[in-house]
């Protein structure tokens, strides 16, 4: 992990989910202790899970009601339609493991994105304590996951995108089994001490949302898709920003030269008939692409320019 790029990105998720500038937000004057912030959040977060219900409707929009004293209704914790899930997040600089609860309404049967891809999506936050909406999008949005508060980071990969129908024209009424779910961020994984518009400074959020589209990005334009700028063999959940293959600081999505060997990944991917070698066709040293575990001749600082193919 890349401990200067991880400070880069957690200033960026200032870059809010909101519409607004980020000279809007209004941070706090002091920010309060990480540890102590996120015990009283994971208690107000328990507390939301256990005190309301949920209600999902066909296209997946959720309303949360507060549990009347000794109602029938059965809390989201206890319903057992959707498993309330959880994810444990290490933030070393917070010195906080968070636990991050989640729930997968549909799974979503398209392309899944990464930490650091582009996400077309609609969406609704609340506050724990509030219960207020504090923002939604009803109709799509498009974002950059990794200038989002970092919990989406986190939690947008489990889903996967929708199919869609253009006969009737760019509806989005026309995306049919697409991704959505509902994830619960503690402050420290959303704005933490910012307060803007209705948001309070330390609001734990619950966002619902609905992934229909991404775009697989390609950071530094090298030609390898940063999705792909990952160990071989890594899980869908890991995120290209702790992958640094050379140790030069740089995080390979974001370093033009993957094995530092002073050619440019986009020019150990040229062929000799001027075209480019993909993620799927480069080729080891040897010039093969048949073996899966290979080490592309750009991941390879012995292998360099010229190349039979
Ligand atoms: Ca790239
Ligand atoms: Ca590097
Ligand atoms: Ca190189």
């Amino acid at each position: 992990m890349n401990k200067y790029f991880k400070i880069v990105f957690s200033l960026a998720v200032i870059v809010t989910l909101f519409s607004c500038a980020r000279e809007d937000a209004n941070p706090v004057s002091k920010p309060r202790d990480y540890v102590e912030q996120y015990a009283k959040d994971i208690d107000s977060i328990n507390k939301f899970i256990d005190t309301h219900s949920m209600t999902v409707d066909a296209q997946f929009n959720v309303e949360f009601t507060e549990i009347p004293a000794n109602g029938p209704e059965i809390s989201i914790r206890e319903q057992t339609q959707y498993p309330l899930q959880f994810k444990t997040v290490t933030n070393v600089a917070h010195e906080v493991d968070y636990k991050i609860y989640y729930i997968v309404l549909n799974e979503g049967v398209g392309e899944r994105p990464t930490a650091v891809d582009s996400i077309h999506v609609s969406y609704r936050g609340v506050e724990t304590v509030k219960g207020d909406q504090f923002d939604f999008a009803q109709n799509p949005v498009w974002f950059r996951t990794d200038d989002l508060v970092a919990g989406w980071s986190e939690i947008l990969p489990y889903f996967k995108t929708g199919n869609y129908d253009p006969t009737d024209g760019p509806n989005p009424v026309n995306f049919s089994d697409y991704g959505a779910g509902i994830m619960f961020l503690p402050s420290g994984m959303g704005y933490y001490n910012l307060s803007q518009g209705t948001l309070s400074a330390y609001a734990n959020l619950v966002f619902s949302f609905k992934l229909f589209e991404l775009k697989y990005r390609d950071h530094d334009s090298d030609g390898i898709l940063s999705k792909d700028e990952v160990p071989l063999g890594s899980d869908f959940l890991y995120d290209p920003q702790d992958y640094d293959s050379d140790g030069d600081g740089i995080p390979n999505y974001f370093d033009v030269d993957d094995d530092n060997d002073r050619v440019l990944t986009k020019r150990e991917l040229k062929k000799p008939d001027g075209t480019y070698h993909t993620f799927e066709t480069a080729p080891g040293c040897d010039g093969l692409a048949t073996n899966p575990a290979r080490v592309r001749r750009y991941l390879d600082p012995a292998c360099k320019p010229p190349f039979a193919n």
